[in-house]
């Protein structure tokens, strides 16, 4: 059974997110998702999310692509998953390309184009914006 791994925030679960769930998948026979805790954004990655880790945990859980999530806590746990859980593959989008080249040592590493129009960021500042043309 070849296995992938993946890591992210997932926060307001779009379109773009489920095209690399998909590529990711269709690297290999399993995908492990290493979900992000809220500590792990807020003290890491400055980002408070809109959903917590449970729903987002669960929404993931729901997409086909994925067949299992796990906690994100650290930066460095990603040999340990690797080693762990005997993952082939390593896979995130390109907007980390060259970050994890370290990991090459471990398993294969692969970066995804991102899907460019969408982002969490940009359905935040749209829905700002509606709110403010709608005032
Ligand atoms: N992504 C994408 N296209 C988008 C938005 C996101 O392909 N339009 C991908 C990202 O490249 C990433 C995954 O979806 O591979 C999750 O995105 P984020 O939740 O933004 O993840 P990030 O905050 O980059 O966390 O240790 C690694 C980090 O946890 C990665």
């Amino acid at each position: 059974m070849k296995k992938v791994i993946t890591y992210g925030t997932f926060d307001l679960l779009h379109y773009g997110h489920v095209n690399l769930l998909e590529k990711a998948k269709s690297l290999g026979d399993y995908l492990i998702v290493v979900l992000s805790t809220d500590e792990f954004n807020l003290k890491e990655k400055n980002k408070t999310c809109y959903f917590k880790y449970k729903e987002r945990k669960r929404l993931l859980e729901a997409i086909r692509y994925v067949d299992l999530v796990i906690p994100e806590t650290c930066w460095e746990q990603k040999i340990s998953d690797i080693k762990e859980f005997k993952v082939d593959t390593f896979v995130i989008g390109d907007d980390w390309k060259g970050k994890f080249d370290y990991l090459e040592e471990y398993c294969e590493v692969v970066y995804l184009p991102r899907t460019p129009e969408i982002s969490t960021t940009q359905i935040k500042n749209d829905f700002k914006m509606k709110l403010q043309q709608a005032r």
